[in-house]
């Protein structure tokens, strides 16, 4: 149903053209671990669904298959594990003050069984983002974090251990998306913004605080790294250019200060794709810490595509036209969109449902909202390149 629409308004054929790329994709019907394609669409949503798999000659032409997937109703009821936790469970939400980080704190505060630590730039936006979703004291405390500076992390860290709160799930879910900068910024310690605040923040605010998670004594200890289907090039969306790729990583080698390079391949800046890169690093970067710690410590690893929240801030610096248009887009032709209430529900669930509790998994969600295990593009699923990125990733934030 969803292709059938999707295909009646989109051209068969999509073509787009930046700095010489040209990409072509035609949707073609297909079957599905046995079941018809069409009969699947019925549950499923194109977004999801959608994986390109690429021809041998035609550089640019794909075909679009569906992906294997398994199927997991949400579930609201307790585990027996569940039941037993008499304390309420702490969560650290990364840039809980707007779009899909504010929306999963009121939906864990809304449980009841949850206390939101608001980990978030900017103090008073966050405490009045709390207040205009109806959140309420008790269930929150904003704490000063500024991905954007190893330094403000570090403090975070140390202000965190301060309050004697136990950490049961991390989720690092802040991000930054310069489409249309020109120039690239930097953060404090001077790396490219995007990468800087959505990775390396990230990649260092998840190591220090593995020690603190490990020590909790919550039944599901969790630590959850928002990823993106458009870091993702076995998609339709992940084939927009630019698309992301991080070749062998010596732009990040040589430390994304601008000098040699501000991209992680060593290319030149492109604001979109910065974002992208930072997204398969996140995606990486989980699939590494589940390799080396899930055994060790318990803690599940986990990542996810919440679905297009095409209303979010995320798109703040891109032009108004695209900013008007996208929602939609979205909502009608691609049929990806996803409010954030919903989105929030979803990656409340990779933080409390028992039935999310797998460890190394990428999670994504179907038309009637149940959970599935995704695939992960060949180079976000890439452990070289993952082994790769965390040892250039603990050089850069001072762990090596
Ligand atoms: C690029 O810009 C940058 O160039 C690149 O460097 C990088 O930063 C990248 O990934 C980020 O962004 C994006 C640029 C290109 O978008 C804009 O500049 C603004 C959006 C302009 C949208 C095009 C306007 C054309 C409108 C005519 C409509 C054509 C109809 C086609 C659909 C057929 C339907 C029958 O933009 C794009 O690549 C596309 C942007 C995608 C979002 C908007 C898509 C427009 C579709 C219009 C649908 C409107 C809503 C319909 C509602 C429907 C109802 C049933
Ligand atoms: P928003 O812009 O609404 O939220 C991003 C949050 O990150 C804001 O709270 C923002 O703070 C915070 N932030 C940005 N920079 C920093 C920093 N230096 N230090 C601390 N916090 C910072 O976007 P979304 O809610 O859409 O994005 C949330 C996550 O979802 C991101 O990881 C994004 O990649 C991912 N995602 C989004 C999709 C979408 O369609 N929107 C789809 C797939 C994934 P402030 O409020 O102060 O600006
Ligand atoms: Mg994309 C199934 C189709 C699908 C989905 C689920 C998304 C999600 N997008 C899809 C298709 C397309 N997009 C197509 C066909 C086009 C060309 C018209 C298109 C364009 C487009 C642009 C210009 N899309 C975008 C942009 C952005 O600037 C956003 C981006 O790439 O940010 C990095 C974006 C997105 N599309 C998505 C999602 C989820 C985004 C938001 C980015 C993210 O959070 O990762």
């Amino acid at each position: 149903m969803a292709l059938q629409a999707a295909s009646s308004l989109l051209p068969s054929t999509v073509s787009i053209r930046k700095e010489g790329y040209k990409f072509n994709a035609y949707l073609k019907e297909t079957t599905l671990t046995g079941f018809s394609f069409s009969n699947h669409l019925k549950a499923e949503k194109i977004s999801n669904l959608l994986t390109i798999k690429r021809r041998q000659s035609p550089r640019f032409s794909t075909v679009i298959r569906a992906q294997t997937v398994t199927a997991t109703p949400p579930s609201n009821e307790a585990s027996p594990e569940q039941k037993k936790t008499q304390r309420k469970g702490t969560a650290v939400i990364t840039g809980a003050s707007s779009g899909l980080g504010l929306a999963t704190a009121k939906a864990l505060a809304d449980t009841g069984k949850w206390h939101v630590i608001m980990a978030c730039r900017n103090f008073l936006k966050a405490e009045k983002a709390a207040k205009s979703v109806g959140m309420s004291k008790e269930d929150y405390t904003v704490m000063h974090l500024d991905l954007a500076s190893l330094e403000s992390v570090k403090q975070f860290v140390d202000s965190f251990r301060r309050t004697e709160r136990p950490l049961d799930v991390l989720v690092c879910n802040a991000a930054v998306y310069q489409p249309t900068a020109k120039e690239p910024s930097f953060t404090a310690e001077g790396f490219e913004l995007s990468v800087g605040t959505n990775h390396l923040g990230h990649f260092l605010l998840s190591r220090l605080l593995l020690d603190d998670l490990k020590q909790s004594d919550y039944p599901s200890k969790r630590m959850i790294i928002v990823g993106s289907i458009t870091g993702n090039t076995n998609t339709l969306a992940g084939n927009v250019p630019p698309k992301a790729n991080l070749g062998d990583l010596r732009g990040l080698a040589s430390g994304l200060n601008g000098q040699n390079s501000s991209m992680i391949d060593g290319g030149e800046y492109d604001g979109a794709k910065a974002y992208k890169d930072s997204k398969v690093c996140n995606m990486l970067t989980m699939q590494e810490l589940h390799r080396r710690y899930h055994e060790e410590t318990g803690v599940t690893f986990a990542s996810l595509y919440p679905g297009c929240i095409a209303t979010t801030g995320l798109f703040r610096e891109h032009v108004p036209l695209f900013r008007l248009l996208f929602p939609p887009f979205q909502k009608y032709i691609t049929k990806g969109y996803v409010s954030e209430e919903e989105a929030g529900k979803r990656l409340a669930q990779v933080v409390s449902d028992p039935s999310l509790g797998k460890s190394g998994v990428y999670w994504s969600w179907n038309n009637n909202s149940s959970s599935f295990e995704n695939q992960l593009s060949k180079e976000a699923s890439d452990a070289e390149k993952a082994k790769k990125l965390w040892e250039v990733s603990e050089k850069l934030v001072g762990l090596a």
